[in-house]
């Protein structure tokens, strides 16, 4: 049986949009970042991180959101193309598209601003470090948006973990009213279409976010 533990958040979303996209069975621990859950011994233990999502397999306890959007993909789904296949160049390009978002669009743009504004009480006020996050999104989000001009999804025609991991961070921004372009809220708009998306999001979402 596969476990998820998390919820509310961008990052727990992806972990169950991917297994609605595979039509798989799971478990939900809806558990918020920052609770008496994840400070608990048990959670620690699992994560010594603290964080959400998790995913447990088996014996395999696996965190970070693209890597369990990645896993799951190329364990449950190889013909799914929702992973393009290890070895291959289109690997490669989702490879490349997959740290991009997690390294330009989330973690050092739109998490310093979840950080150092929204949760300013915890990390403290940086408006400056927050500015300078979401010049540096606005800079880096176009090179996506130049790629969706020409095809619907970041890989060409097929939808795949990547354009997950995407349309979450452009669904992010413009829930902190950061303006995107046409071509980047129509796409958000075409996968949150998606039966997958809709399952996920009610289910990650029937949570508050807490602190
Ligand atoms: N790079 C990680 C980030 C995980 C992460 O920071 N999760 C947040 C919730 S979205 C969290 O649990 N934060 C709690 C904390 O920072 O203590 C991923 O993509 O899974």
């Amino acid at each position: 049986m596969l476990t998820v533990w998390g919820g509310a958040t961008s990052r727990t979303l992806r972990a169950y949009w991917m297994l609605h996209e595979l039509g798989l069975d799971y478990e939900a621990k809806l558990i918020g970042p920052r609770t008496e859950e994840t400070a608990s011994k048990a959670f620690r233990a699992l994560n010594p991180k603290g964080k959400v999502p998790v995913l447990v397999d088996g014996d395999l306890v696996l965190t970070e959101s693209a890597a369990i959007v990645t896993y799951l993909g190329d364990t449950y789904g190889p013909d799914s193309g929702l992973v393009p296949r290890p070895y291959t160049p289109e690997r490669a390009r989702y490879n490349e598209w997959s740290s991009f978002i997690q390294m330009e669009l989330d973690a050092h743009t739109l998490y310093v601003v979840r950080k150092h504004r929204d949760l300013a009480a915890l990390y403290g006020e940086a408006p400056a470090a927050v500015a300078t996050a979401i010049e540096g999104f606005n800079r880096q989000v176009v090179v996506a948006e130049q790629t969706l001009a020409k095809q619907p999804f970041l890989l060409g025609e097929q939808f795949t973990g990547a354009d997950l991991l995407l349309s979450t961070c452009v669904q992010w921004a413009v829930l902190y009213d950061i303006p995107v372009s046409d071509t980047l809220a129509g796409f958000a708009e075409r996968t949150r279409e998606r039966p997958a998306f809709r399952q996920a999001a009610k289910l990650n979402f029937s949570i508050s976010p807490g602190a």
